[in-house]
């Protein structure tokens, strides 16, 4: 069976799981929050990586299903969190392309947090700057709508587009997350510390959070924490975890 006939089987069947890798703030290591991310366990072939899947659900649009579920998931998850008297956290949840030329994306983004009485403000919804960008005023429209239900908006990957920077004052974004790219190669490539500093600073007037991905090292944090960054993820403080594994490790009772 092709790779898209089994994504359609495993929507139906539940073979989706997320994982969550937690934020911390970058100053006193204070847990901020989470990204969801969506993991494929195919009983036939083990764990499926979303860099094989995601491209090919993109494609097929069949990540308009596998987005909302991811959503709904991520929701209700974090609903079970609060209500289990857990430290309150915000989680990140991506959006694709496809979901955002969605018709009634805005709409349906609200009910589910109205089913799932996950409070809107702990939502951050993850975007990316090539999705945003030419999409001129309808755009700038549709994320003033999303913003309005009251998740907060992160610009992925951000440094990565070819973009004009002037959609970040039309845009009611609150973080910018630097792309794991420009991460990787600090302290040794000069380059990428420029960018990196650069989109701190940039965040800092322009009043936005931002947050480092990809961290893996002592080195690179230590570069981040100089810089002033706000928030880092990556390897060195946690991988992706499971949600049971996540409450147990991450989580605490306040
Ligand atoms: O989770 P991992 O680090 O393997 O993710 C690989 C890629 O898949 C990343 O680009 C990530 O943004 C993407 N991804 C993971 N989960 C989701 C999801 O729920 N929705 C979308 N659209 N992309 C996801
Ligand atoms: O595209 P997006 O930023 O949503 O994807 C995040 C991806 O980065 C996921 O696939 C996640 O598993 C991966 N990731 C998270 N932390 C690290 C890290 O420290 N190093 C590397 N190489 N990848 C990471
Ligand atoms: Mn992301
Ligand atoms: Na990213």
């Amino acid at each position: 069976l092709a790779l898209e006939a089994r994504l359609h089987r495993a929507l139906a069947n539940e073979e989706f799981v997320l994982h969550y890798q937690p934020q911390f703030d970058t100053k006193n290591n204070a847990l901020i929050g989470c990204e969801a991310l969506v993991r494929w366990q195919s009983p036939e072939e083990g764990m499926i990586s979303p860099l094989r899947f995601i491209p090919i659900a993109e494609e097929t649009g069949q990540i308009v299903v596998l987005g909302e579920w991811v959503l709904r998931t991520a929701c209700i998850q974090g609903k079970r969190w609060l209500d289990a008297g857990l430290s309150p956290l915000t989680i990140a949840v991506n959006l694709s392309g496809r979901q955002l030329q969605q018709r009634d994306l805005v709409q349906r983004i609200a009910l589910i947090l109205k089913e799932t009485q996950f409070p809107a403000h702990y939502l951050k919804l993850e975007l990316t700057e090539s999705m945003i960008m030419g999409g001129g005023e309808q755009a700038v429209e549709l994320l003033h709508a999303l913003k309005a239900l009251g998740p907060r908006l992160s610009i992925d990957d951000f440094g990565t587009g070819y973009s004009s920077l002037a959609y970040l004052k039309r845009f009611p974004i609150d973080e910018l997350k630097i792309d794991q790219g420009f991460v990787r190669d600090i302290p040794g490539d000069q380059n990428d510390m420029e960018i990196a500093a650069t989109i701190i600073a940039m965040a800092r007037n322009l009043h936005l959070k931002v947050i480092a991905e990809g961290v893996e090292t002592q080195a690179q944090l230590d570069f981040l924490i100089r810089q002033d960054c706000y928030a880092c993820q990556g390897y060195l403080f946690s991988r992706p975890l499971s949600a049971t594994e996540f409450a147990r490790a991450i989580l605490k009772k306040p």
